[in-house]
């Protein structure tokens, strides 16, 4: 039963009813159904037979980091896809095709994710071990992140080429990577080690890191995909979306940063690693603004530390700065904030398609 307390938190602007019942099962089985086919088109044997020992590797490396996620940026790409175009046009070789362009949104996280782990020095991802601590691999899974990368363009190649679109969907892979690129440049420079600037930890750089590093190939990606292949390309249509989705995004890594210390492991399928890497986390950057003097030396001489009792001194500081409470606040308003943007949007995309993907986010725990 829920506290008094918690249902304070509840929001009254729920989206409408109809919208809950748009991602069906069929459509997971639909999409996870592909999956076979793109390994089959990624690893079959082409012109070289000495290449059977590297294609049989990478299916391998396919199965581990491209299956077991939640797949909500794969899915959007055909659920957004199937909302845009009319039910008489929605063929099964056009569905197809966004499946295959959803699961290259599903390679780039992959790709982003193998790499990201290495930075990061994390431990698990998806409830196992991360691709580079698996059976000790370590720095090949560099090379491997990279046939994920490669892989988007060789599928997008074999099922798009033909269309009208396919050299929208190439620039915007090509420019997400560059953006996700830049934002996880900003994300490692606040946080080198030994150099513990408490002056960087600032809202606004927050803001500009999770734009880059996460809103935009985890939200803005994979509607602009669906709206290009549905034939949308008026400029003002895809301004107002990514404003949405921006921000989306935005309350999207705020969670996830309050997850990697608040989180349960066994949810999350992955163990927090923020503290100890000194990133620029929603957490820290609210803690600083909420800190007394003598609490912000608790940070400048515990934050960023993989000693365990240093750690726990953050998390006891953020517990009595009360900042459980102020995220489920903040979530509270930016959902909120989120539902009047879209009431706000006139062009191009239903509501619905925003609704859908911030029914999938709002109080996240996983
Ligand atoms: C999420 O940050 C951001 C990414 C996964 C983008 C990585 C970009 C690269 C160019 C490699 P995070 O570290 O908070 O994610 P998580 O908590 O899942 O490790
Ligand atoms: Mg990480
Ligand atoms: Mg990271
Ligand atoms: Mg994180």
């Amino acid at each position: 039963e829920a506290s008094q307390e918690e249902m304070t938190y509840k929001s009254t602007a729920v989206p409408p009813a109809a919208v809950t019942s748009v991602a069906s099962r069929d459509e997971r089985r639909g999409f996870m159904a592909c999956f076979p086919d793109l390994v089959r088109n990624l690893t079959e044997v082409g012109f070289h037979k000495d290449l059977e020992e590297a294609n049989k590797w990478f299916a391998k490396v396919l199965q581990y980091n491209v299956q077991g996620g939640k797949m909500n940026r794969g899915l959007a790409v055909p659920l957004t896809y199937k909302m845009l175009v009319p039910a008489d046009k929605q063929t099964e070789e056009l569905m197809h095709q966004a499946y295959i362009v959803g699961w290259c949104v599903e390679l780039m996280q992959a790709f982003f994710l193998v790499l990201d782990d290495i930075m990061d020095n994390s431990e698990t991802r998806r409830g196992k071990e991360c691709w580079y601590r698996k059976d000790g691999l370590g720095l090949p899974a560099i090379n491997d992140a990279i046939l994920m990368e490669a892989g988007i363009y060789k599928l997008l190649k074999l099922h798009c080429s033909s269309e009208p679109y396919y050299p929208n969907l190439i620039d915007l892979f090509h420019s997400t990577t560059m953006k996700t690129t830049l934002g996880q440049s900003l994300d490692l420079l606040g946080a080198q080690s030994g150099k513990l600037d408490l002056q960087k930890y600032t809202m606004e750089r927050y803001s500009a890191i999770v734009k880059y590093k996460t809103a935009h190939y985890s939200f803005h990606l994979p509607i602009a995909l669906a709206m290009h292949m549905a034939g949308i390309s008026d400029p003002e249509s895809h301004r107002q979306a990514k404003h949405i989705l921006l921000e989306m995004g935005n309350l999207f890594q705020v969670q996830d940063d309050f997850l990697d210390c608040f989180g349960d492991p066994a949810v999350t399928g992955k163990v927090g690693t923020d503290i100890q890497d000194g990133k620029c986390s929603w957490l820290v950057v609210v803690a600083l603004q909420r800190a007394s003097g003598r609490q912000k030396q608790i940070i400048q001489d515990n934050y960023g530390s993989s000693d365990p009792e240093k750690v726990e001194q953050i998390k006891q500081l953020y517990t009595d700065l009360n900042l459980i409470s102020v995220y489920k606040k903040y979530e509270l308003n930016n959902y909120e904030l989120i539902c009047r943007l879209i009431e706000q949007t006139s062009r191009g995309v239903p509501h619905k398609v925003f609704y859908k993907m911030l029914e999938k986010i709002y109080q996240r725990e996983s």
